[in-house]
């Protein structure tokens, strides 16, 4: 039995044990000690060993043979790969500059050493353009580190001592399985559990009540709970008094969103409004979850600041199983600058920081950047050619036959597609990484438990060969996986101050240094210079996103439909598209019956989603999971096996959010029709 922890890219990390025999993984099980997983695994998890040994991995690297996109490539040697792309890529940098080549990389695995280690330390000796890693979280990270100035959060294991619990932008049962038992726990208890959601999920199916909310129109919601917060009195007006400043400001601001106003912006009513402000207020321990759909749109950033001052009013923090989770990621203060290693910039033939690259807008620098042009992508964790917004755009860059593209991939992906020169990825079974979870506070380490596949290898390995192709001859470019951990665990931080590679190889899993119960601003203590809380700066009126109902009316018109493609249960993101039963969740679009009757669809029927970025074809459902207006769909299916073969991101947009220059995959706008044929 070996351990190791499950890279993906989900809240949970969990620990997992990994059953060996004669070389061969042949069983997964979540780890009975670690106090989040407790000894279970995810469905999609507990069948990865289909991934691992699947027929479909990649096992050689490959050269391209047919055309951009095609899919069709020929084996050459390990040797012949990385002679190909130091030669280009030394080429283009003499050509164009360094800045001419970007590295397109997310969450593939959340291993720091695969995720951003050696891969890091080679783009910024080399000079290439940085890439702002703005797909997913982007704007929620910017909003907690604004408000609170530090981004903790409640613990998990405590919200089985909340007794109300509102789940506000996120999919639990689906996206964070883990958190569940804990929140049964506190239900078995007599708690009650609430969601907050444009759509009912399976999440919003298990509550004991269902919010119906306009897309991105939350922080309405949140400025109408605190202004009945404070016309009632029912605000902590110690903790306020001690914690914060700006209260007096705040409440100006709080006087434009009577609950009926507030009801207005949001769809729910202004009796459900009022109603829920005085319940939270009067539940002692309140605990709020939000996902990173609630901050997905384009106003995003305020959506998050603005809930998160919910529990500083009522002063939920105070209680153990009150306050606020979006992520508690910020407590793992590693030495990232030691693993990352910025300073090879100055030592790149650009001299200093390159240009910085958003990633939610890849089709926009691959068709029009210039000075330098993109002339090369290095792709590794990610799936662009499926997940990013403005398909058409990212597809026309990716087929560009003058853009040199290398993929690092365990699968043929959508974007594998596009590679010039495609390298086998090894799986989190066969390499050395270091794991943060946005969603606990244990640290946990996984050596490999058995050999590659095939000749695959790790981001680790391939950027250390790559190196040494280009002759970087700094020592890190040579450095072990147990050397990167060392100097990311050289902090002196005090939540990790003392853990050791030793404590980490024997327990697999570390609680960060924090007290127990971890209570980060029970006395306020917030990230600011003061300690306290600026209500003031966090807040400022509300504004419904551009690209919605109630938005902009150019964009509006003959796009009448909100789309939400929120996240599928069996999968992960792109990563499980070779499933069939992840094909089959993201090929349906759930539309309520009376959006549905208007354009003569039925349930079953073959639809076009479209705007005027796209469109693609899905079966509808007609089911009233969804607000009025609303339609929502599972992401994100493989391109191939879609229709055309075009998926979801056809019609999403590359919008930025308000803070964090994030994604707005859910502020969209649409039209669905029924296909003839
Ligand atoms: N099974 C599974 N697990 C996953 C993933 C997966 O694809 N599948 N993906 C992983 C990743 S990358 C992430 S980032 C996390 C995400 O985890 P979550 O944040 O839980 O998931 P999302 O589906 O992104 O969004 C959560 C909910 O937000 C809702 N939502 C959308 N817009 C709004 C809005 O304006 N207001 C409100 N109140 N709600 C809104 C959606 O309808 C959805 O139900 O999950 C991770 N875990
Ligand atoms: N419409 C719509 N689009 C979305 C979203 C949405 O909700 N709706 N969600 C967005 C969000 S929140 C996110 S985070 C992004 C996620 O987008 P991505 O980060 O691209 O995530 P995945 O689609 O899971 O693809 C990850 C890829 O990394 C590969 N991989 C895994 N481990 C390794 C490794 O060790 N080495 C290498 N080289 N490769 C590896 C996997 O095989 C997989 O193909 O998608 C975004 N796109
Ligand atoms: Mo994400």
């Amino acid at each position: 039995m070996r351990s190791s922890v499950c890279p993906l890219d989900c809240p949970d990390t969990c620990a997992v044990l990994v059953s060996v025999e004669d070389g061969r993984a042949v069983e997964l099980r979540g780890h009975p000690d670690h106090p989040v997983t407790r000894g279970f695994l995810c469905a999609k998890v507990a069948r990865y060993l289909e991934r691992q040994y699947s027929p479909q991995r990649l096992l050689f690297p490959q050269r391209r043979t047919g055309s951009k996109g095609e899919g069709r490539f020929a084996r050459i040697t390990w040797d012949e790969a990385l002679e190909e792309i130091a030669g280009r890529l030394q080429a283009i940098a003499a050509r164009y500059g360094p800045a001419a080549i970007l590295p397109y990389s997310y969450a593939g695995t959340m291993g720091l050493l695969n995720g951003a280690g050696m891969d890091r330390r080679f783009f910024y000796r080399l000079g290439a353009s940085r890439l702002d890693r703005t797909i997913c979280s982007s704007a929620g990270t910017a909003a907690l580190n604004h408000t609170y100035g530090y981004r903790y959060g409640t613990e998990p294991e405590q919200f089985r001592d909340a007794r109300l619990i509102l789940a506000w932008g996120v999919n639990i049962r689906g996206c964070n399985v883990h958190l569940w038992p804990f929140i049964a726990e506190a239900r078995r208890r007599g708690a009650r559990f609430y969601t907050i959601d444009p759509v009912k999920n399976r999440t919003g199916a298990s509550a004991d009540r269902h919010y119906f909310v306009h897309p991105g129109s939350d922080a309405a919601l949140a400025l109408g709970l605190m202004h009945v917060l404070v016309a009632e009195k029912l605000y902590d007006a110690d903790y306020v008094a001690r914690h914060t400043t700006g209260f007096e400001a705040l409440c100006r601001l709080l006087r434009d969103y009577p609950p009926a106003r507030a009801a207005e912006l949001t769809g729910l009513s202004a009796e459900d409004i009022a109603g829920l402000a005085r319940e939270y207020a009067g539940t002692r321990p309140a605990v709020i979850r939000s996902g990173y759909g609630v901050q997905r749109s384009e106003g995003g950033g305020l959506a998050v600041r603005t809930i998160a001052l919910l529990p500083v009013l009522t002063g939920a923090w105070r209680q153990r199983g009150g306050g606020f989770l979006l992520s508690p990621s910020g407590a793992f203060h590693l030495n990232r600058q030691a693993l990352e290693r910025p300073d090879l910039q100055a030592a790149s033939p650009l001299g200093r920081e390159a240009r910085l690259v958003n990633m939610t807008q890849l089709g926009r620098a691959l068709t029009e950047l210039d000075d330098p042009p993109v002339k090369a992508l290095v792709v590794y964790n990610s799936n662009p050619a499926a997940i990013a917004p403005d398909q058409n755009r990212v597809l026309a860059g990716l087929g560009r036959e003058d853009l040199f593209t290398v993929v690092l991939e365990q699968l043929q992906t959508d974007t594998a597609d596009y590679a010039d020169i495609l390298l086998p990825a090894t799986t989190f079974l066969e390499h050395t990484d270091l794991y943060t979870s946005y969603g606990h506070y244990y640290l946990q380490m996984a050596r490999p438990a058995v050999a590659p596949e095939g000749e695959a290898k790790s981001n680790v390995e391939v950027f250390r060969l790559l190196a040494r192709k280009l002759g970087f001859a700094e020592p890190c470019f040579e450095d072990s996986e147990h050397d990167m951990i060392r100097a990311l665990l050289d902090s002196s931080h005090p939540f990790v101050r003392g853990i050791t590679l030793d404590e980490l190889e024997q327990r697999g899993f570390v609680r960060l240094r924090l007290p127990e119960p971890f209570l980060p601003f029970q006395d306020g203590g917030f990230g600011t210079p003061s300690g306290k809380l600026d209500l003031e700066t966090a807040v400022r009126p509300y504004e419904p996103p551009r690209e919605s109902r109630r938005g902009d009316e150019a964009l509006r018109a003959g796009y009448p439909l909100e789309l939400i493609s929120l996240k599928s249960d069996a999968g992960l993101n792109s990563t499980f598209g070779n499933r069939p039963e992840v094909d089959a969740e993201t090929s349906l679009v759930w539309i309520r019956p009376e959006d549905a009757a208007p354009r003569g669809i039925r349930s079953g029927d073959a639809v076009r989603v479209f705007n005027q970025r796209g469109g693609c074809r899905l079966e509808a459902r007609l089911e009233a999971v969804t607000a009025p207006g609303v339609v929502a769909t599972r992401s994100v299916r493989w391109n191939k096996h879609s229709p055309e073969g075009r998926n979801i991101n056809q019609v999403t947009s590359d919008r930025l959010t308000d803070v964090g220059a994030g994604a707005t995959f859910y502020s969209c706008l649409v039209e669905v029709e029924k296909c003839e044929n």
